[in-house]
């Protein structure tokens, strides 16, 4: 096992992987920006490295200073928790070639699946449904208009170093061709630098629904049961839960199979989690992965009951998993509580906070870095806590959810609290009845 592991990242993923480390008896690192000074992971891990001004680029981002603070610290291991350099294939080369592991993926498994055509083709050969589309990089406008033609409007067009919708553009007809051909180039160029494009179906009103795997490095791969994820806005997730309220037993052993095969297919070793999209019919094909730990890993910790970081820091050390999936016992939800003005287009509201006091209770969870007095940065993302509520049954949950939020005291920032009640209000989310579009129809209620 791991005798020191410096931690990437800030906020509540490094107090997170703080806490599962100082179980396991393994040493921890911080590192930080001045900006993160008077951070909870500073103060919980065993030392800490400040590793220059607030700009992410010149501090969580910036790999030789990262590397010195593991030399300095002569930690052996690196976590890299989610966002940052966490699917970053160059960081996980350099940690190798520094003889630190990296906990997480190989470079070769992040480059499989960070570039989407080839993750595409990968999965094809593993027998994994993916949307029709034309498989391969398209050459020019005719090219498009041409397979668009041969699948049936409507099409979207993706960016194949794409993931998180930038460079997306969805086509109804020929004549709207031209134009989103154009913007998602002009997209995709100016977000990744690169300006290849590849065309599928686009599927109507779909659910997000991805699978939890897990792999350890003798090629033992088992599911741990969907999450889903389709109460987005602009790609930001809110609410995440599990099971979904759209799964049947049969679908759950197809879509668990498509992902055990998924991450069968690059040999995967590590936490990851494969991506669907569910059409109103059930048909399930295969978007992306993500090869990290993900934001919303407490829902899935909750319904089988296993810590996804221990497990996560085990299979990066070497031990080997039983061949097991795991399924579902409980039902669990996840809110997101952004550092958002909710009334003001979700727009960041950083910040001292005055006041902060969390819910608590039985079935109630919140991972979060934030106390009273804290000040919220401006510089880094506007997620500040995270509020997990697990029952027996997803109306039970609900319930469980509307009392905590109700609990949730946060004063001096705005909050996306109050957009979590009024969802949780909602008569077809209480049904279970949405998809990936839900919130594009959701009318907030005025300020009150
Ligand atoms: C799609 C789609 C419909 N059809 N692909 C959005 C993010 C990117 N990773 C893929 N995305 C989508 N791909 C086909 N063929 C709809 C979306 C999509 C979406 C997917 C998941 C969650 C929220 C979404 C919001 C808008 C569009």
């Amino acid at each position: 096992m791991f005798n020191k592991i410096l931690i990437a990242n800030r906020g509540e993923i490094a107090l997170r992987v703080i806490r599962t480390c100082k179980e396991m008896g393994i040493k921890t690192v911080a590192i930080y920006s001045t900006a993160d000074k008077e951070s909870l992971h500073v103060r919980f891990a065993d030392e800490a490295v400040c590793i220059g001004p607030p700009a992410s680029a010149d501090s969580y981002l910036n790999i030789p200073k990262i590397m010195a603070a593991v030399e300095i610290t002569n930690s052996d291991a690196v976590h890299p928790g989610y966002g940052f350099l966490s699917e970053n294939a160059k960081f996980s080369e350099i940690c190798a070639q520094y003889g630190v592991k990296f906990i997480g993926p190989t470079p070769d498994q992040i480059r499989k699946m960070g570039d989407k055509i080839t993750a595409k083709e990968t999965m094809i050969k593993a027998g994994v449904p993916v949307v029709p589309g034309s498989g391969g990089l398209l050459k020019d406008i005719k090219e498009g208009i041409k397979i668009a033609g041969e699948i049936g409007y409507p099409v979207i067009l993706k960016a194949t170093a794409g993931g998180g919708g930038k460079g997306m553009r969805v086509v109804w007809s020929d004549d709207e061709f031209e134009d989103a051909w154009n913007k998602a180039r002009q997209e995709a160029k100016a977000s990744f630098g690169n300006d290849g494009i590849y065309v599928e179906k686009f599927i109507e009103e779909p659910r997000h629904i991805e699978f939890q795997i897990i792999g350890d490095q003798k090629g033992t791969v088992v599911h741990l049961s969907e999450r889903d994820c389709s109460i987005q806005r602009r790609h930001q997730k809110l609410v995440e839960e599990s099971p979904s309220p759209f799964m049947t037993p049969e679908l759950r052993e197809l879509m668990g199979d498509a992902a055990v095969k998924a991450g069968k297919a690059i040999n995967y070793e590590g936490v990851g989690t494969i991506e669907f999209l569910v059409d109103k019919y059930r048909n399930f094909y295969f978007m992306e992965m993500n090869t990290r730990i993900q934001v919303e890993h407490p829902v899935t910790e909750e319904v089988i009951d296993h810590d996804l970081i221990k497990e996560q820091i085990k299979v990066a050390a070497g031990v080997q998993i039983s061949g097991k999936n795991y399924y579902p016992t409980m039902h669990a939800m996840e809110c997101r509580i952004n550092a958002e003005d909710v009334y003001n287009g979700f727009r960041p509201s950083p910040g001292k906070v005055t006041s902060f006091h969390t819910p608590k209770g039985h079935g109630v969870r919140v991972d979060t870095h934030v106390y009273a007095s804290y000040t919220v940065p401006p510089y880094y993302d506007s997620m500040i806590a995270k509020l997990i509520c697990k029952a027996q049954t997803r109306e039970e949950c609900i319930t469980k959810m509307q009392r905590a939020l109700d609990e949730f005291i946060i004063e001096g920032i705005k909050t996306t609290v109050p957009f979590h009640i009024q969802l949780m209000k909602n008569a077809d989310f209480r049904n279970g009845n949405f998809h990936t579009g839900f919130l594009n129809n959701f009318e907030l209620e005025p300020e009150g």
